[in-house]
């Protein structure tokens, strides 16, 4: 054989390698789904749930790993949405609470008691203004698929039951990501204090904070109650939806069929977590209160006094979510 004809048949098997690598690779593509709680928690079965949809689909070609526990980013849940934009993450089943750093219009998610049911919720994500938080997302690199459901937010502490604004007089609260957050607490008379999740459960546990807010399921699934959070108020003060979503570069290099099945498959966990999130509400609250928390529910007059305190934070907050949105939002909601 000479030299040439060697090297001809060597490149050959070398591009024959490749080309079985490529579609080997292409065949069991995996990416990174980032999660801040587990498949303890309705939230992180919705991520399973996508996942387990998706493998279905393709036939398994495509693979979602779940990194659960806010483990892609050390443990601090602000920083998801950079990292997700930036590739780092591929994709994530994110709050809208620890996105708003980076999306500010997701704080209409937080406005206080912005959304009085879950009907408002629905007609928000699934209307126009839902449209106009997707645009606000894609046009900082991500794609949004769909919504998902962490759930209304309830306040529970140590200290006694808060049935009005002045039992929260110098609680130190744990809040989550967004500076939104402070300024309500801080319009209630309360201390609050940020923190991500993973610093939240010691920080009740030593009591170095009195309180902290999050929806039932958290507060079940957790056993909040168990690290001394024997009041819990039922105040619903904000709803705090999920997103399923990709980073732009790797929805890029995607088929149009499999960005179709990540799409179609991101719906209906999506569907399918929100729907059992809002089903099991009743239960969890039975078993909550059988562990022996003491669950305040608002009358209409002590809760319209709560949102009488809070309204200064829809002036400062508006015009940063963007007044379009939160009117928009607010007339979908009207309209229900
Ligand atoms: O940190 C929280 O409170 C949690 C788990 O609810 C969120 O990630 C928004």
């Amino acid at each position: 054989m000479n030299s040439t004809r060697r090297f001809t048949r060597i490149a050959t098997a070398l591009a024959g390698a490749a080309v079985l690598t490529a579609s080997l690779t292409a065949q069991a593509r995996e990416l990174s789904v980032s999660t801040v709680l587990s498949d303890a928690f309705p939230w992180g079965q919705a991520a399973e749930k996508w996942a387990e949809l998706v493998e279905e689909r393709t036939g398994g070609e495509l693979t979602l790993r779940v990194y659960p526990n806010s483990q892609l980013v050390a443990g601090d849940q602000t920083r998801e949405f950079s990292a997700m934009r930036s590739g780092l993450i591929d994709m994530a089943v994110g709050s809208t609470i620890n996105w708003s750093p980076q999306v500010p219009e997701l704080n209409l998610f937080s406005l206080p008691f912005f959304f009085p049911d879950e009907a408002a919720v629905d007609a928000v994500t699934q209307g126009p203004a839902g449209e106009m938080v997707f645009e606000a997302i894609e046009s900082r690199g991500v794609i949004p698929l769909a919504w998902g459901e962490n759930g209304f937010r309830q306040v529970s502490n140590s200290r006694g039951p808060i049935t009005e604004p002045n039992d929260l007089d110098g609680l130190k609260i744990r809040v989550v990501g967004s500076p939104l957050f402070q300024d309500t607490f801080n319009a209630l008379g309360a201390d609050p204090t940020q923190m991500s999740w993973t610093d939240a459960q010691p920080a009740l546990t030593t009591g170095a904070v009195d309180g902290q807010e999050n929806p039932l399921s958290v507060f079940d699934v957790a056993r909040i109650d168990q690290v001394g959070q024997e009041y819990l108020t039922l105040w619903n003060y904000m709803n705090d939806p999920l997103i399923f979503a990709v980073n732009q570069r790797v929805w890029e290099t995607l088929s149009e069929e499999e960005r179709e099945i990540l799409r179609e498959t991101a719906i209906e966990a999506g569907a399918w977590e929100t729907a059992m999130t809002r089903e099991e509400e009743h239960e969890r609250l039975a078993a909550i209160q059988e562990r022996g928390v003491e669950v305040v529910e608002l009358t209409e007059e002590q809760h319209a006094a709560f949102v009488e305190a809070t309204q200064g934070v829809y002036d400062k907050w508006a015009p940063r979510i963007g007044q379009e949105l939160v009117d928009t939002a607010r007339e979908s909601i009207e309209a229900r």
